[in-house]
């Protein structure tokens, strides 16, 4: 388990076998720095990691889930220093995380806020939520994966649109567009991501691990390749305990007890 304690920028729990992690920098409207962000990964790995744990929430204040890249601190950066230090390039650790991540977000998800809630494999997101790549703005273009995932989850006009003009989108055009699963009213956001993560959670979590894989194949390459996937996939279920199990119960007419083995 993630120790808490070692953290300066975010909290970390565990409520049953859901890992919550919870952004503070809340004076900064949770704006992602270099020590935020090495948290983050450092907590999830960890969560990641354990057992005990089926699925990760992350989430930030009701006012922002994050409002980008830490702007004060790019400021000060040249060519060589981000080239070098490979700035934010642990990031892409959350994408290969087995453990399925929910984002819970209310109020501002922008720049490197919108790349981080689409790291995960839902968003859940608040009324108040609003979503934007807004890196143009200030001479930049998204770095964290933006202009791919955005891309591919709404399509080209309107990330084209998003990424040039660098608006901000309110959360029922983000969810007609299919970048969100869910819209709830703010105050029930967190709530609403736990419940899911605990229903996640319940579920076999190799068959869970290996169905985010499937699904995010489809998300980053063609179908004849993905469907292969897939089905390898798909067979491999067959070499686990909890696959035995969920059919017998099935069969016979009772509730499966998964042992994630
Ligand atoms: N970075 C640093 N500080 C920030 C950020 C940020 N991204 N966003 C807000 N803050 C700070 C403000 O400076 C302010 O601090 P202070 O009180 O010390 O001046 C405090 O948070 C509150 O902000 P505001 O007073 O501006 O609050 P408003 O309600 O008036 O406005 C907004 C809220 C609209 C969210 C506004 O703060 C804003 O536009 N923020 C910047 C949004 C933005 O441009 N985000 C994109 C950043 S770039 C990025 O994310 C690139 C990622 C790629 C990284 C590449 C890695 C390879």
């Amino acid at each position: 388990m993630a120790d808490t304690l070692k953290y300066e920028t975010i909290q970390v729990r565990t409520e049953g076998r859901v890992g919550v992690i919870t952004l503070d920098r809340p004076k900064a409207l949770n704006a992602l720095n270099t020590q935020l962000m090495t948290e983050v990964v450092d907590a999830a790995t960890a969560l990641d990691a354990d057992q005990a744990v089926g699925a990760i929430v992350i989430t930030g204040s009701d006012r922002a889930f994050a409002a980008g890249a830490d702007i004060k601190e790019m400021s000060e950066k040249s060519f060589s220093d981000v080239q070098s230090e490979r700035f934010f390039g642990d990031w892409d650790r959350l994408a290969g995380l087995s453990t399925p991540t929910i984002a819970a977000v209310n109020g501002f998800a922008l720049g490197g806020g919108c790349e981080l809630a689409m790291l995960c494999d839902l968003i859940i997101a608040g009324d108040t939520a609003k979503f934007g790549q807004p890196e143009i703005t200030l001479g930049v273009i998204p770095g964290i994966g933006g202009s791919q995932r955005l891309t591919r989850a709404v399509g080209k006009a309107k990330a084209m649109d998003l990424i040039l003009t660098g608006r901000q989108m309110k959360v029922d055009e983000a969810e007609r567009l299919g970048l969100v699963s869910r819209v709830v009213p703010a105050e029930q956001t967190l709530s609403t991501a736990l419940e899911v993560a605990a229903e996640i959670a319940g579920k076999s979590s190799i068959a869970a691990s290996l169905a985010k894989e499937a699904v995010n194949r489809a998300f980053e390459s063609g179908l004849t390749e993905g469907v292969r996937t897939e089905r390898s996939l798909f067979y491999s279920t067959f070499a686990t305990d909890d696959q035995t199990e969920g059919m017998a119960a099935f069969v016979e007419k009772r509730k499966p007890t998964f042992t994630h083995r």
